[in-house]
């Protein structure tokens, strides 16, 4: 079975969750708009495919399966791929972290794009300098505390064993350590655990060799996680 995942050219974004979980496992995928173009994802936003209509990419098709949002995909790909435990209260604390993973991810595209996701960063900055300087004081230190906490009882592991959360934790780190360097220094004696776990997902067979690949993109400043060096700054108290 080959999956098609739908996700926009040019930019790593939500799509890139997905894509780890796939590139992990060694999963046969096309990454369709990379290969068709944007306008491949068009039929199904407008509803005039089979399935139920996404209402946002990314979204995985495997025949006339249509499966739409980033937690639900990864819900539905875990036992697929073995990317997490079988029993349904695994299942559901995974899609539980993956929600929550999913919340912080708003709250940091949130961060540069406070006003209106369609206008430009430049027509919102000063609303962007505040909600900036939240996350990084109030926000950051919450989630990844959280998580930090959910490693400890894990033995380094959001599940006790590698799973698509560890993935999805990975890419947060990454993700944060590209848009707020300084803010995520402050924070890493706090953090000894994730950055553990980054290093760890890092040196994964399948995980290496795609980010040595062509197949990942550089963080740039069009995805969810972007460079502004003036809403960077001190994190926490
Ligand atoms: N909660 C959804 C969010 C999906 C989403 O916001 N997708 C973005 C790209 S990363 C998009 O194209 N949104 C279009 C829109 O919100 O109008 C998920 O996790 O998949």
């Amino acid at each position: 079975m080959t999956y098609r995942l739908y996700y926009w050219t040019g930019i790593q974004g939500r799509g890139e969750f997905v894509r780890l979980a796939l590139e992990d496992a060694g999963a046969a995928y096309v990454d369709v708009a990379r290969v068709d173009g944007d306008a491949a994802l068009q039929p199904f936003l407008d509803g005039e495919r089979d399935g139920p209509r996404p209402f946002a990419p990314p979204f995985l098709v495997t025949g006339t399966r249509v499966i739409a949002q980033v937690a639900n995909i990864l819900h539905a790909l875990g036992p697929e791929l073995d990317l997490v435990p079988a029993d349904e209260a695994a299942r559901l604390q995974a899609l539980q972290l993956q929600l929550t993973i999913a919340d912080l991810v708003t709250e940091i595209h949130d961060s540069h794009h406070p006003i209106a996701s369609a206008e430009y960063y430049e027509a919102q900055q000063d609303a962007a300098a505040r909600r900036a300087a939240d996350l990084r004081a109030q926000r950051l230190p919450k989630f990844l505390g959280y998580f930090e906490d959910v490693l400890a009882t894990g033995a380094g592991h959001a599940l006790g064993r590698h799973s698509y959360v560890d993935l999805s934790l990975f890419q947060l780190i990454r993700g944060l350590d590209y848009a707020y360097p300084r803010a995520m220094a402050a924070l890493a004696p706090r953090l000894p655990r994730l950055r553990a776990l980054e290093r760890r997902v890092a040196d994964r067979p399948g995980i290496g060799a795609y980010l040595d690949s062509d197949r990942r993109l550089a963080f740039n400043t069009q995805g969810i996680f972007r460079h502004y060096p003036e809403l960077d700054g001190p994190a926490g108290d």
